[in-house]
């Protein structure tokens, strides 16, 4: 294929332009004319082998293309990389001295216990964190939030070990690394704000979860200047610190185009391609560098390789055939990793040796001057270069990729081999080898003890990189913040949810309303994060664009086909909505990244993410977890919720179980709302504590999309819909037998339809309670089942359950759209056991009437539940169970959901 006159690249180090230019046009006229007297003067063959020559000679120079590889060497050539500004010899030192520590950390808490931890993977990124600690990360000041930098999980122990070469840890902390629970401060594992409130900002170790929050981070944070809620002097960059083997999850990669399409030039990832990852080689038969920059190309992102250090400058510019490069780029990583394990002399005779000519190349050099050629990710210089270019690259998104080895420096005990990632002892000789290869001052008689090192307060390495860290604005990681108290409006400032409703709506209607009633808020409506993926007209939320727009970051390049219409797809530079389109990974990185503003910026939003409910924690459970690590807060709102309430879209869309999983999580609150006003009292009471109180929890809600009565609020009920459970609706009086529903969500409304036939036709008087929160019920009860079992001397406490319950008489039925699980949590506190309907098995896609009956939590199946668990307490005879299920028409034998 032709190339396009118009794709002109730099020389070297990099793309420039894909603009026209009048030079490069000159330069393909006159590339042309030379082509067509080679063409004349020499013929076709002697022409073809000129251009492969010239091709050949090209291998030796970067020249980028989208989407293609570029020569298996550095980005930026020797000739272009910058001075490095710091003392290498006192950085080594300190580098030295926290590699040291942070094996030592790992190896101590391994000597006595189990609880794990990594050596070889600091050990393989010591500079590229120390490069960046010395010269680039940016801490937190008055008007700058800081760089916000996620670090690879578990690489924490070199975190650790420079916050303690830093002063701001102690021996203490890193003797009880991974020992949070053994008393005098301990060190999560990883990096987990929730366990280190002061010290983490993100958590990273589920691979995968940190690129992607990035990326929306990076998003989020000029999401925030264009709306101005900023007030940075300056942009604060974003860095990822990622590891090869990790790219291969879908979330690494999944949102790499956003960050281009957006421009986000204040992102920086940097991969540390230490070609393995657990078990064995990333791609022993390839090359993950070139992988990635060709997936990264494509994507539209800046991408700088750095595969070799300074040694090999040299040896790279004498090579005047382009046979070097052929070499290297023939080589897969299965081979790069063996020439680590392998003496120089391997290297020599395989790596240069297969063709001849290259072994001239490296004849000055011993063995062991070949076993130490640097990659370029331990070469301080390389990374500098690599990070100065980053930083001030602009217009898109840069990715580092730094070839290092995995154990650097481990030797025997793991340096480049296959079981190094799981190394987590080492003996008295690899313990004296690697005090030897990096000069650590420890002594032959103390060396065994794994004694900790840090130089003096007035030595020159503290003072060098305290005033490093001081002229950068502060430590990194530090998770600081003051606590900012936002106006959140009171429970009658939701008045209309409080009424009874004039129409039938669901609450998902409902909870648009009130979305819309908080954006009239003064106090708070500026702060409302509202995150939809390519649902908002599912939801009935379409309303929202015109009136808050849709946040992009060009405005609107085009005029919207629905522009006449009021609802049109309106995209604006200030828009309120983050129209996530279909990625609920994403949206969720987007909740998190606005859920924790009040940490990052120190301006708290209030994320309200209304999603498809089956695609919440089921599909994106692990961020729903990080979601508690990270302390955030927001509402996730998953509409369409329940197995049956949800028709017609069958067994892939029909969500029965989100309130457990979400349940799980240990800072959410989850709630199944039955009615507008129980949906007010719930994010009153939730704003009220995440942004008055400063509580670190979100709340997961689920709303339902069938249309009801919503009734006014009844008397004093606030306590019990934020506690899970209040008498709704008494059973009528004078009835011989007395009984208990609860109910939630739709389905209130078989038990309210229930209750009457019950009364009518059984002679039951059924009281409706509408249970809100099962999780939170059942929280409550075992935290104080955990308090009277640790005091059995005291007089023991009651639930709130069991105090709620306990002049009740009569059997209990729960009957719920969700799996029966949920409501059986509180099974053990419920006088005489709870008898429960629910929809568990896979859903079919039929019509909401048929679901419930299939599922048995239609108004006939609730009706025949409560006789049923009135004859199991021997208070009728089970006949009258019989010939109700008759006269209900229902069909004992009816086809059951299979559950195994
Ligand atoms: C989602 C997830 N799956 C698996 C793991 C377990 N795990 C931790 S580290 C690791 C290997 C990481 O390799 P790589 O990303 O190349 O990092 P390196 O240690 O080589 O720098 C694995 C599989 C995890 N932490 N998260
Ligand atoms: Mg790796």
């Amino acid at each position: 294929m032709k190339a396009s006159k118009k794709e002109i690249y730099g020389t070297r180090g990099g793309y420039t332009s894909t603009a026209t230019n009048g030079n490069g046009d000159k330069l393909d006229e006159s590339l042309q004319s030379v082509f067509e007297l080679a063409l004349e003067s020499h013929g076709p063959e002697r022409t073809a082998q000129l251009l492969e020559k010239l091709a050949g000679q090209l291998r030796t120079v970067p020249h980028p293309v989208p989407g293609q590889n570029t020569p298996y060497i550095n980005t930026i050539p020797p000739e272009q990389q910058p001075q490095y500004p710091g003392d290498r010899d006192i950085e080594r030192r300190i580098k030295s001295m926290i590699r040291w520590n942070a094996m030592a950390m790992v190896v101590k808490a391994n000597s006595n216990t189990n609880v794990g931890g990594h050596i070889a993977s600091f050990a393989s990124s010591a500079t590229l964190y120390e490069v960046a600690q010395n010269h680039f990360f940016r801490g937190r000041t008055e008007d700058f939030p800081g760089d916000q930098v996620y670090f690879q999980g578990h690489a924490a122990p070199g975190m650790y070990a420079r916050a303690f070469m830093e002063g701001r840890l102690d021996e203490q902390h890193l003797q009880n690394f991974r020992q949070e629970l053994a008393g005098g401060g301990g060190l999560s594992s990883y990096p987990h704000p929730y366990l280190m409130p002061d010290f983490w900002q993100f958590p990273t170790v589920s691979m995968g979860l940190g690129p992607i929050m990035s990326l929306y981070q990076a998003r989020f944070n000029r999401y925030l200047h264009a709306r101005g809620l900023t007030n940075w002097k300056e942009e604060p960059k974003v860095w990822a610190f990622l590891g090869d083997g990790e790219s291969d999850e879908p979330e690494s990669l999944g949102a790499i185009t956003l960050a281009a399409r957006e421009n986000l030039d204040n992102v920086i990832w940097v991969v540390n391609c230490n070609l393995q990852r657990l078990d064995g080689p990333v791609r022993g038969n390839g090359k993950i560098i070139q992988e990635l920059e060709g997936l990264f190309r494509g994507a539209g992102w800046n991408v700088i390789k750095v595969i070799w250090g300074t040694e090999w400058d040299d040896i790279i510019k004498r090579d005047k055939t382009g046979l070097l490069l052929k070499r290297m780029d023939e080589c897969v990583d299965g081979d790069y990793q063996k020439y680590i394990v392998e003496p120089g002399s391997y290297t020599r005779k395989h790596f240069f040796g297969k063709y001849p000519q290259l072994l001239e190349l490296v004849n000055h050099l011993s063995d062991e001057q070949i076993s130490k050629l640097l990659r370029g990710g331990h070469d301080v210089r390389k990374m500098y270069a690599a990070y100065k270019a980053a930083t001030e690259h602009k217009g898109q998104p840069t990715v580092i990729l730094a070839k290092t080895v995995k154990g650097y420096g481990l030797g025997e005990a793991g340096e480049g081999k296959n079981i190094s990632h799981q190394q987590k002892k080492m003996n008295e000789k690899e313990l004296r080898e690697f005090r030897k290869r990096f000069n650590i001052p420890i002594s032959d008689d103390v060396i065994a003890d794994m004694p900790f090192f840090r130089p003096p307060a007035d030595s020159v390495e503290t003072k060098y990189l305290l005033e490093r860290r001081k002229k950068l604005g502060g430590f990194v990681p530090a998770r600081v913040f003051k606590p900012v108290t936002l106006d959140v409006p009171k429970l009658d400032f939701f008045s209309e949810l409080l009424k009874a409703g004039k129409t039938e709506i669901s609450t998902t209607t409902a909870f648009g309303g009130l979305l819309r009633t908080l954006l009239r808020h003064k106090g708070i409506s500026k702060c409302l994060v509202p995150i939809i993926p390519d649902e908002a007209r599912t939801f009935g939320l379409d309303v929202l664009f015109r009136e808050i727009g849709i946040y992009s970051a060009k405005g609107q390049l085009y005029e919207p086909v629905d522009r006449n219409i009021l609802s049109f797809y309106n995209e604006t530079k200030d828009g309120q909505i983050l129209e996530e389109g279909i990625t609920e990974a994403g949206s969720m990185a987007s909740f998190i990244a606005s859920g924790t503003s009040y940490a990052s910026h120190g301006t708290p939003t209030i994320p309200f993410y209304i999603y498809y409910s089956m695609f919440g924690p089921q599909r994106v459970g692990d961020l729903f977890w990080l979601a508690g690590d990270i302390r955030a807060k927001g509402f996730l709102c998953g509409a369409t919720s329940g197995r049956t309430t949800l028709n017609g879209e069958g067994l892939q869309h029909q969500d029965g179980h989100s309130l457990l999983l979400a349940g799980t999580v240990p800072t959410c609150l989850p709630y199944d709302p039955a009615f507008g006003f129980e949906l007010a009292v719930i994010v009153a009471d939730g704003l009220r504590r995440m942004y008055i109180e400063h509580e670190d929890v979100f709340y997961y809600l689920a709303l339902y999309n069938e249309n009801h009565p919503m009734p006014a609020m009844p008397e004093g009920v606030e306590d019990g819909i934020l506690k899970g459970l209040y008498k709704f609706k008494a059973g009528a009086e004078g009835k011989k037998l007395k009984a208990h529903i609860f109910g939630s969500g739709s389905i209130m409304q078989s038990a309210l339809k229930a209750q009457e036939i019950l009364a009518e036709k059984y002679n039951v008087s059924a009281d409706v309670w509408s249970a809100t929160s099962y999780k939170l019920l059942r929280n409550d009860a075992i935290r104080i089942q955990r308090w009277n079992m640790l005091h059995p001397a005291l007089p023991a406490k009651k639930s709130y359950v069991e105090t709620l319950l306990a002049k009740e008489s009569g059997p209990f039925v729960a009957v719920s759209d969700n799996v029966r699980t949920i409501p059986d949590q509180i099974a053990p506190w419920v006088p005489g056991g709870l008898f429960t309907l629910g929809t568990d098995g896979f859903g079919r896609s039929d019509t909401r009437s048929r679901l419930r009956r299939f599922f048995g939590v239609d108004v006939e199946t609730t009706v025949i539940g409560t006789l049923y668990a009135l004859a199991e307490k021997k208070q009728i005879d089970r006949k009258v169970v019989a010939q109700a299920i008759k006269d209900l028409g229902v069909d004992p034998d009816l086809v059951q959901p299979q559950i195994v």
